[in-house]
Order: C-alpha cells, then structure tokens, then sequence
C-alpha cells in the first residue's frame, strides 16, 4: 500500500524545504518507502474533509490504507517502528533516539520558532530590538548543549537515526541566522543531514513542487 502525505500546494518558503512535509518526505526516503503527495491549498486545510485527517486544519498527514496520521513526529516514529533503518534493534539505543526525537521537536525547535516567527512577525514592533537578544540567546544556549553533546561524532548517539533525523531537520530553519557557524561542529552535523542521499531526494521533490507551481 502506496501511503499519500499531504504538502502544500504553494509553500511559502519558496521550495526551501522548511515545511513540515519535509521530515516526512525524508523518513520515507531513508527507509525506501514510495509515496504519493496530494498538494492541498489553504482555503482546503480549513475545510472538513482536511481536518478529518488533521482536526488542526495542517499540514502534513499521512494515510496508509485504513491509518490516518497527522503530527510529522509521529509520521516519522511511525515509519521508523515499521521499516528498518530509523531505530536501533537494541531496546535500550531505541529508547535513546526515540528521546532524541522527542529533544528535537519539544526542547530544541520551541526556541528556533520563536526566533523564526519573530523575525518574520515582529520587525516592525518597537519591543523587537530589546526581545531578539533573548530569543538568540536561548537558542544559542540550546546550540551549546547540542554541541558538547555531540562533540566529534557524526550523529547524536550511534548510527544516523530518525533523532537525528528530526534534530537535523529542526536545526536547519537556523541555517540563515548565522548562529549555526558559530558552533562549527552542529553546522557540519546539519550539512551531513542535508547531504544524505534521501534528504537529496526529499529535497528535490518538495523543491520540485514550487518550481511546478510557478
Ligand atoms: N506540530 C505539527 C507537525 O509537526 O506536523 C505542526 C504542523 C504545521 O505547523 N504545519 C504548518 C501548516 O500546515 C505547515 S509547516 N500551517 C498552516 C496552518 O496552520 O494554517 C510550518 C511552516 C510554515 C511555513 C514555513 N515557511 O514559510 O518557512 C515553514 C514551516
């Protein structure tokens, strides 16, 4: 059974693969699972039949046969319980990435949003100059964790897996922030993500989607 995601029809990221639809797109393409997409617009998101899947009215979803699923963390843990490749066989390294997985979307994306939606929302607001610092500064204290953590290693805990996954993923909305570069080690372990072959092809197929759309 061909599972369908659903992905935005015109991503206002401009095919930089920012969207929630791009863990998902990855995880399908570590474990080798085919795909189709069914692009949904805005007004569509808010509609019933949208928020049957997603009762939030986003994206991304994925059906599998009789299987509806939103929530893209739980997408991916979902593919990575089915299909080799995503979680250690071993109990113990299982559970450890599964709390990477769970570090990445609840303790270290948190602060990158904000950051996001407030250079995004906030620019013109008169408190903006006084507030960046901050938000900064909690991101970097979350960079800093990240780093001594994982110091020389390629991946946070043994094999690449779905918590490296999901942190790559996240860390990546910081790659124009210049804050990145500022630990050498997170930069290079984001660029590793980003130059595995099924994030290429991920890539690729979302990039692909606002290319078509004109
Ligand atoms: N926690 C949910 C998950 O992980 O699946 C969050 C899903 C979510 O935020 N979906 C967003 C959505 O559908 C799209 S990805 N929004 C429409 C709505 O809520 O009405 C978030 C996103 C949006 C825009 C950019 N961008 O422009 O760069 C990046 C990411």
């Amino acid at each position: 059974m061909t599972p369908t995601i659903t992905a935005f029809q015109r991503s206002p990221d401009r095919g930089r693969g920012l969207g929630r639809d791009m863990p998902v797109r990855w995880a399908l393409e570590e474990v080798g699972q085919p795909y189709d997409v069914r692009l949904v617009s805005f007004p569509e998101l808010k509609e019933p039949a949208h928020r049957a899947l997603n009762p939030f009215g986003q994206i991304p979803t994925y059906e599998e046969g009789g299987l509806v699923l939103f929530e893209s963390g739980a997408i991916v843990f979902h593919l990575a319980q089915r299909h080799a490749g995503l979680l250690p066989d071993d109990p113990d390294a299982r559970a450890r990435a599964v709390a990477w997985m769970f570090a990445a979307l609840s303790t270290v994306e948190p602060g990158i949003m904000e950051l996001s939606m407030l250079k995004v929302l906030d620019r013109d607001k008169p408190w903006y100059e006084a507030r960046l610092p901050v938000v900064e500064a909690g991101v970097r204290q979350r960079l800093g964790e990240l780093s001594r953590r994982l110091g020389g290693a390629d991946w946070l805990d043994g094999p690449f897996s779905a918590g490296d996954l999901l942190t790559a993923n996240v860390l990546r909305r910081l790659k124009t922030s210049g804050l990145l570069d500022e630990f050498p080690n997170v930069a290079a372990y984001v660029a590793r993500g980003e130059a595995r072959p099924a994030f290429q092809r991920a890539f690729a197929a979302q990039r692909a989607v606002f290319d078509q759309a004109g």
